[in-house]
């Protein structure tokens, strides 16, 4: 115990947040004995980490293993199969897909149930909030909206996204196919990798990867990109569906950090990614406000942790706590009355501290439950009176709050979020009404700016928490780069206050802040424009790629012309993976500054970095020095401006059509 104290009293939080309300909590907790303990001690007990398993080349999938390569030396650079190292490596990496696959279209399964199960009077505390979204999904999936009530309509809908999932005939998946490119279709099915049900593809992908099948690497990349389209598939599904129930965003203002915990009030924090879940409690706090007040407090405050966090922000304003390093530090303000959690990138700690405090843990999905905690069977049927027994436990647990253990770091910044591709549209078409997307697209072909980089992905813990985000964007915004954000990348901004027009003062280049000062000269929004354009949760990735669909539809070329980039610079989840797979199948540069596990193959790394862009025009860029990752992302956007000006000047020249070559 004596060496453990020492051992924390000595850390530098430094090298561990780049967050001051996070240093602070790490202060107070390396402080107070080592009584708490974070990830951050966790990772540092598990080093040094298993240099097998760092490279990717440990291979576990049958019982004779596990099999540990050593590449190159005889004997020993196989496993007891003869599996290699390269077909370990793709092995390894398309399973990541496959879980972070089976997690996001999970949710969007969910989420389209609850559209079917609300049409069909079975969930009446969910209604159609945005009826024009869901005509535009409706026609986007190619549904007849004519004469039909909005509930059928929904009705619809849903099927047509419960087909997605398992459809037997051999027809491709619609909330793929019909949200991409020309372009992007034909290469997918050249490449024959375009799923026509997403449970099949996981499942396929999990056959493909098990012991005696699949050695050719490149097959199992290509496997594993199956895979990711059927990911970018639920996750479109889950965005385009909350967006029916739960509202579209508009830009909102609100609050981020860990100072909004506010010690007058009851205090929820929701945390995962669920908005049918996390919605429902925001309404049931505003119903109960009264019953805390019976107890002494002001009121009740909901706040977000993660992805329900930002989906909650981007809707309803609500005040962001901290994204997934922080989920722990949220708890040890002491403040925290209860903390209700849904699905994914839950950390069981959240359990363990949580004992530590009054903190009632509420757990609520079937497929997520931590021993020891709450557990609230939370469905769409009894939804409201389910989320008010939950309030009702923060409530009660609030009279037994330890005041001594109280601390909350006086660190809140200003947040001005809700970008939904809709709202950004609006925006660009107070600028040009008839081609609001031309704004973007004639802004990176005349120099202006450089092009556009969608930030995404969680912490990791090799990383100094939000530092790769936060020195990543200042690089690019300062190399005249727009900027969108989802998840914890975006939650790290927001917390930083880079989510402001102040910011954009502080930190754009020139043309970036020329750019965005005309738009906000003409469109004169509410809370003016930020740095960087919060398009939401992780699922909202595909917010994103619709924007990106768009400039390439607008430019005339296909995805891999657009200068856009991509960067998860703390990739930590498999969803990371999933994601990251689909940019760059979608054409993408993207940027990764966490290396994963791929380096015992090179040739794996060689089709992950270079083979990719051959085929797809996408490609990895592993890079975990942010300077040099900002400079290749820089480089990428203006290599796609140079190649594309050269390409229409010949086009031009010799009157022949645009080369379609990247
Ligand atoms: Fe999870 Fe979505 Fe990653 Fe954050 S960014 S750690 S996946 S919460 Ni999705
Ligand atoms: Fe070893 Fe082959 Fe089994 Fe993997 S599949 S654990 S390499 S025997």
């Amino acid at each position: 115990m004596d060496e453990q104290v020492t051992l924390k009293k000595k850390v530098d939080v430094s090298t561990r947040t780049a967050d001051p309300a996070s240093a602070e909590m790490l202060q107070q907790c390396t402080s107070c004995g080592g009584e708490y303990e974070t990830a951050w001690d966790r990772y540092q007990a598990q080093q040094p980490q298993c240099g097998f398993g760092i490279q990717g080349i440990c291979c576990r999938v049958c019982i004779q293993g596990p099999c540990r390569i050593v590449p190159k030396r005889p004997g020993q650079d196989r496993g007891i199969c003869g599996a290699t190292e390269y077909t370990i490596v793709a092995r390894n990496i398309a399973r990541y897909v496959a879980g972070g696959s089976s997690s996001h279209s999970d949710h969007g399964r969910h989420v389209a149930m609850t559209l079917l199960h609300m049409a069909e009077g079975k969930a009446p505390d969910y209604k159609i909030e945005d009826p024009a979204k869901l005509h535009r999904v409706a026609k986007m999936v190619g549904i007849p909206t004519d004469g039909k009530s909005d509930n059928q309509l929904a009705k619809e809908v849903a099927l047509a996204a419960l087909q997605d999932y398992g459809r037997w005939e051999p027809e491709a998946c619609t909330f793929l196919t019909n949200t991409i490119t020309e372009g992007r279709k034909a290469k997918f099915k050249h490449c024959n990798v375009t799923p026509t049900a997403i449970d099949q593809t996981i499942a396929q992908d999990l056959a493909q990867t098990t012991m005696g099948m699949d050695a050719d690497p490149v097959n199992i990349v290509f496997g594993a990109i199956k895979t990711s389209l059927a990911d970018y598939t639920g996750m479109h599904i889950a965005t385009d569906i909350h967006d029916i129930l739960f509202g579209t965003p508009k830009p909102v203002i609100s609050e981020a950090n860990l100072g909004v915990i506010d010690p007058d009030y009851v205090n929820i924090a929701t945390h995962g990614h669920n908005p049918t879940l996390s919605s429902i409690v925001v309404d049931a706090a505003r119903e109960l406000q009264g019953e805390a007040k019976a107890v002494g407090a002001k009121g009740v405050n909901v706040v977000g942790i993660c992805c329900t966090g930002n989906e909650l922000l981007m809707r309803e304003g609500v005040y962001l706590a901290t994204n997934t390093a922080g989920q722990e530090l949220a708890i040890m303000t002491g403040a925290l009355d209860a903390m209700i959690v849904d699905v994914q990138c839950i950390a069981p700690a959240v359990r363990t501290l949580s004992e530590c405090f009054h903190t009632r843990l509420i757990t609520t999905s079937e497929q997520a439950k931590i021993p020891g905690s709450h557990h609230f069977d939370f469905h769409s049927e009894g939804a409201m009176e389910k989320a008010k027994e939950m309030v009702r436990l923060a409530i009660a647990a609030y009279k037994h709050r330890d005041p001594s253990k109280v601390h909350v770091p006086n660190v809140r910044n200003k947040v001005v979020a809700g970008w939904s591709l809709e709202a950004l549209l609006d925006v660009f078409s107070k600028v040009n009404p008839e081609k609001p997307i031309k704004v973007l697209t004639d802004a990176i072909e005349s120099g202006e700016i450089k092009g556009v980089a969608l930030f995404a992905g969680c912490n990791n813990m090799k990383q100094p928490q939000d530092t790769g985000h936060l020195s990543i964007l200042k690089a690019l915004a300062k190399n005249d780069v727009f900027v969108v954000a989802t998840g914890c990348a975006a939650g790290a901004m927001a917390k930083a206050g880079l989510l402001t027009p102040a910011a954009v003062d502080a930190y754009a280049g020139e043309g970036l802040k020329k750019f965005l000062k005309r738009l906000e000269e003409a469109a004169k929004p509410k809370y003016g424009l930020p740095l960087a354009f919060h398009m939401g949760s992780c699922v909202d990735n595909t917010r994103a790629s619709d924007l990106l669909m768009m400039m390439a539809d607008e430019m005339g070329v296909d995805t891999p012309k657009v200068p856009f980039v991509a960067t998860a610079p703390e990739a930590m989840h498999e969803k990371a993976v999933a994601i990251g797979t689909w940019a760059v199948a979608m054409g993408l540069p993207t940027h990764v500054g966490v290396m994963p596990h791929i380096e015992g193959s090179q040739l794996v790394y060689g089709v992950a970095t270079q083979i990719a862009h051959d085929v797809y025009g996408g490609y990895f860029i592993f890079e975990p020095d942010h300077a040099k990752a900002a400079k290749a992302l820089v480089d990428a956007l203006e290599y796609r401006s140079w190649k594309l000006r050269v390409h229409r000047a010949t086009a031009e020249k010799y009157g022949t059509p645009l080369a379609a070559g990247y």
